[in-house]
C-alpha cells in the first residue's frame, strides 16, 4: 500500500472480523493477525468478534478474559455472546471459516455494510482458483464474497505483514542472542527443529532416527501442548514440562512453554527446519524460507491427504525428484504417525537443496497477492473510492 490515509479521511475504513474458535488456535491465530495487519500496515478501524477470549489470550496474554469490550493494540476486541448488541455496523464485514454472524446483523447490514467476506481455510488444490472471488446472493440482499488463501498464485494469498522480512534480516543477524537469552530459550547447538504438531506417535522415531543418523549435535525445541503428550508418552517422559531439557544421543531436546504469537515467528528463524501443524503456522514456516514440515489438520473424509500434496505441489519449485521425494516421503511418515526407515536420513542428505528451495519459494510467493491486500483492494473499490 503506497498512500496511506489518516483513517479519518477514508471513507468507511472500518471493518468487523467475526470469528468463532472451533478447535486449537487456528481460527483466532488468522483473525487476530489479519486483524493486525489491517490495522498497522493498512490503518484500517477494526473489530474483533471472538467467542472464546481464553484462545486469544494464549496468543495474546495481555488480552483480559474477562472483558466484554476492550482495546489492544488499536483493535475492538469485542467478547462475542448471543447478548452482544452489534451496533454500529461495519463498513466491510469478515465471517472467518464461515462462522455464521448474528441473525440480527445481517438483517441490517444493507444499511451500511459494502462488503462482506466469507474467509476460507487454507487450501493450495486447483479448485482453489475456480471459487476464489466468487459471490453468493444473501437474503438480506447482499452478496457475500467468498476469500481463498493459498499458495496458489490465482487466489486470495497469505497473509504476511509489511515489515516481516526486514524483521526477520534484522533478527538472523543482530537479534537472535538477546531475544533468545530474554525468552530464556537456550540458543541451538548444531542443527537445530522446532516440533510444532499434534499428538503423534511418530516422536519417538523421529527422535530415534535423529540420535543414530548423526554424529553431529542437533537441537530440538518442542513448545508445550497437544504434542508434548505424545512426546511423554512415546519417549517415556511422563512428567516432561515446559523448561525441561532431555538427551539421546547428540540430540537435546528442549520443551518450551507456549510463546506470545508476536515472538512465534523469532522461534521459527532461530531454527533450521520446521514442523508446523494447521494454518498459521504454516504459513509462518513458508514466510521464514525454511525447509518444513506440515502435519495438516485431519479430517474425517480423509480428505485433507489431497490438501497435503497440493501444498507440496505448489510449493516444489525447481527441486529434483530425488529431493522432492524425500521431503514428500517424511511428510507423509509423520502424518501417518509411522516413519518410513531411513526417512529422516534421506530427508537430511537433501537439506541444503531443500533449504535453498524453501527460501526461493519464500521469494517466489512473496511477489504474490497478500491477503490483506485484496480484501483492502477489493473492498475500497466496491467502494468505488480511490485505494492503493
Ligand atoms: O492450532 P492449529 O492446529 O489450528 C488449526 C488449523 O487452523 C486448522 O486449519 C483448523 O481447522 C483448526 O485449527 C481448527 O494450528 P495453527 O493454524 O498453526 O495455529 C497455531 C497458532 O499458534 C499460530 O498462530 C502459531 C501460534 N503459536 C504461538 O503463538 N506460540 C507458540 O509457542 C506456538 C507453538 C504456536
Amino acid at each position: 500500500m503506497t498512500t496511506a490515509l489518516p483513517v479519518a479521511d477514508r471513507p468507511g475504513a472500518d471493518w468487523d472480523i467475526f470469528c468463532r474458535v472451533i478447535d486449537n488456535y487456528g481460527d483466532i491465530a488468522v483473525s487476530w493477525r489479519l486483524a493486525r495487519i489491517l490495522t498497522e500496515d493498512h490503518r484500517q478501524v477494526v473489530r474483533l468478534w471472538v467467542d472464546d477470549l481464553n484462545a486469544l489470550v494464549h496468543l495474546v496474554p495481555e488480552v483480559d478474559p474477562t472483558e466484554e469490550q476492550q482495546s489492544h493494540r488499536e483493535i475492538t476486541i469485542i467478547h462475542w455472546t448471543d447478548a452482544t448488541v452489534t451496533t454500529p455496523l461495519a463498513r466491510f464485514v469478515i465471517e472467518a471459516f464461515g462462522c455464521t454472524i448474528p441473525e440480527d446483523y445481517q438483517r441490517r447490514m444493507p444499511e451500511r455494510t459494502v462488503a462482506w467476506f466469507n474467509l476460507e481455510y487454507f487450501s493450495a488444490e486447483r479448485w482453489i482458483s475456480d471459487y476464489h472471488g466468487r459471490f453468493s446472493p444473501q437474503p438480506n440482499g447482499l452478496q457475500k464474497q467468498f476469500v481463498f488463501p493459498s499458495t496458489r498464485p490465482d487466489s486470495g494469498g497469505l497473509l504476511c505483514e509489511a515489515n516481516l522480512f526486514r524483521a526477520r534480516d534484522h533478527f538472523v543477524h543482530s537479534e537472535q542472542t538477546t531475544w533468545a537469552h530474554e525468552w530464556h530459550i537456550p540458543l541451538p547447538n548444531g542443527l537445530s527443529l522446532l516440533l510444532f504438531g499434534y499428538e503423534n506417535r511418530a516422536i519417538g522415531d523421529l527422535i530415534d532416527d535423529l540420535a543414530q543418523t548423526t554424529t553431529e549435535a542437533v537441537t530440538i525445541y518442542l513448545p508445550e501442548g497437544r504434542l508434548l503428550t505424545s512426546a511423554r508418552e512415546h519417549l517415556r517422559h511422563p512428567e516432561l514440562m515446559a523448561g525441561d531439557q532431555i538427551q539421546r544421543g547428540t540430540v537435546t531436546l528442549h520443551v518450551l512453554p507456549f510463546l506470545p504469537q508476536a515472538q512465534f515467528d523469532r522461534l521459527l528463524w532461530l531454527c533450521d527446519i520446521l514442523f508446523v501443524r494447521g494454518e498459521d503456522s504454516l504459513v509462518r514456516a513458508l514466510w521464514a524460507g525454511k525447509p518444513f514440515i506440515w502435519q495438516i489438520y485431519p479430517t474425517d473424509d480423509q480428505a485433507h491427504w489431497e490438501k497435503l500434496d497440493a501444498l507440496l505441489d505448489t510449493c516444489r519449485g525447481d527441486l529434483p525428484a530425488p529431493a522432492f521425494d524425500a521431503w514428500r516421503t517424511l511428510t507423509h511418515g509423520w502424518n501417518r504417525q509411522r516413519l518410513a526407515p531411513k526417512s529422516w536420513q534421506n530427508f537430511i542428505e537433501h537439506h541444503a537443496i531443500l533449504a535453498s528451495a524453501a527460501e526461493k519459494n519464500r521469494l517466489t510467493l512473496a511477489g504474490q497477492t497478500e491477503l490483506a491486500n485484496w480484501l483492502v483492494k477489493t473492498a475500497y473499490e466496491r467502494l468505488q473510492c480511490p485505494t492503493i
